[in-house]
């Protein structure tokens, strides 16, 4: 049977993507203050898409600037509104799939409140850079290409936020940045990439996760409940803690020693902070590894929920949003942070 033509009348539409812009130093632009200065957010969505060969024939493209800010400087407003933004895109199917520019400083803090708060429904693919924009070795492109191509396969429906940063594809639960200058700064510490971007097609190691509970609503107002992370250290006294509750913390996150351990008058002084209503979540400094509960701490007597698996930086950013969704009990507490 011969060939027919490709049907060059009705040739298959492209998926449509999305890209909503943040800043950061994949839209960074050099700076005189140094061979290597350089200022994030110099460039926008529109010059950065312009920027990549060939992106325009992976997918229909729409560029939204929602910010432009080095991620250092992140917001809660920020976050909101990138939140309330693709919630509309998913309900009012105005895409196939969602790339998010953002600076690598915190781009697991915005991915993981992204994972809380969307339904899986529609891929979300943060992507940043290690170099700015016009840097020799700019690795922003070839990161915004495979986000596009993350976001517009059909494989990356119903597996909601995802991380992509060079050919690899992160869950945003696991994902850490472990390096200050490295072009490969991201690792998902024992658990490692969930998929691959290939030059031609998108691979991922195993099927999406089982549908997920209910997202936590959006938060309407800012400031989102006050969160402090106290970081663990030998020798340190209760005095974090003590400003902490001061300072009016809803919550405190402990990046403590070992398995989320801490000095005894440290433990003390969060016993007091739960008796006045403050909630405790035990967290880790140490990069790998579980905080399990009631190991060398009585989590059960103190009123105190173990991190699981979340960094602290994460487990205060869930911590936020149950206390704004009016979760505040030890057990419920633990409950949403076991089923993350
Ligand atoms: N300062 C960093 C940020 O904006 C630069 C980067 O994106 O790596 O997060």
């Amino acid at each position: 049977m011969a060939k027919t033509a490709p049907d060059v009348l009705s040739p298959e539409p492209l998926p449509r993507v999305i890209v909503l812009a943040t800043g950061g130093t994949i839209a960074g632009r050099a700076d005189p203050r140094s061979a290597v200065g350089y200022n994030a957010g110099g460039v926008t969505g529109e010059q950065l898409v312009a920027s990549v060969p060939g992106l325009d024939r992976l997918a229909a493209l729409d560029v939204e600037q929602i910010a432009n800010v080095a991620s250092q400087d992140m917001s809660e407003a920020i976050w909101l509104a990138l939140a309330a933004r693709i919630r509309r895109i998913i309900d009012w199917d105005e895409a196939d799939g969602i790339v998010i520019t953002h600076g690598t400083d915190t781009l697991e803090e915005t991915a993981f409140f992204l994972h809380l708060t969307l339904p899986a429904s529609k891929p979300v693919a943060l992507t940043g850079a290690m170099r700015p924009s016009d840097a020799p070795d700019a690795d922003g492109p070839a990161n915004l290409r495979a986000a596009v191509q993350a976001a517009a396969s059909p494989q990356s429906q119903g597996r909601g936020v995802l991380v992509v940063m060079g050919s690899d594809i992160y869950d945003p639960r696991r994902i850490v940045k472990t390096h200050t200058t490295a072009v490969q700064a991201f690792e998902s510490p024992e658990t490692g990439p969930v998929g691959a971007v290939d030059p031609a097609t998108i691979r991922y190691f195993a099927p999406a996760p089982a549908a997920r509970r209910a997202p936590l609503a959006i938060p309407q107002t800012v400031p989102l409940p006050r969160v402090a992370i106290v970081y663990a250290y030998a020798g340190m006294d209760a005095a974090p803690i003590t400003h902490a509750v001061q300072n009016g913390a809803r919550g405190i996150v402990l990046a403590g020693l070992g398995n989320g351990n801490a000095p005894q008058v440290v433990l003390t002084a969060l016993n007091r902070a739960t008796r006045q209503g403050v909630a405790v979540v035990r967290a880790t400094r140490v990069p790998a590894g579980e905080v399990n509960r009631n190991v060398e701490v009585d989590d059960d007597a103190s009123g105190f929920v173990a991190a699981g698996g979340l960094n602290p930086q994460k487990a205060r950013v869930l911590l936020q949003l149950l206390l704004s969704n009016g979760v505040t009990a030890p057990a419920a507490l633990q409950r949403a942070f076991d089923e993350v």
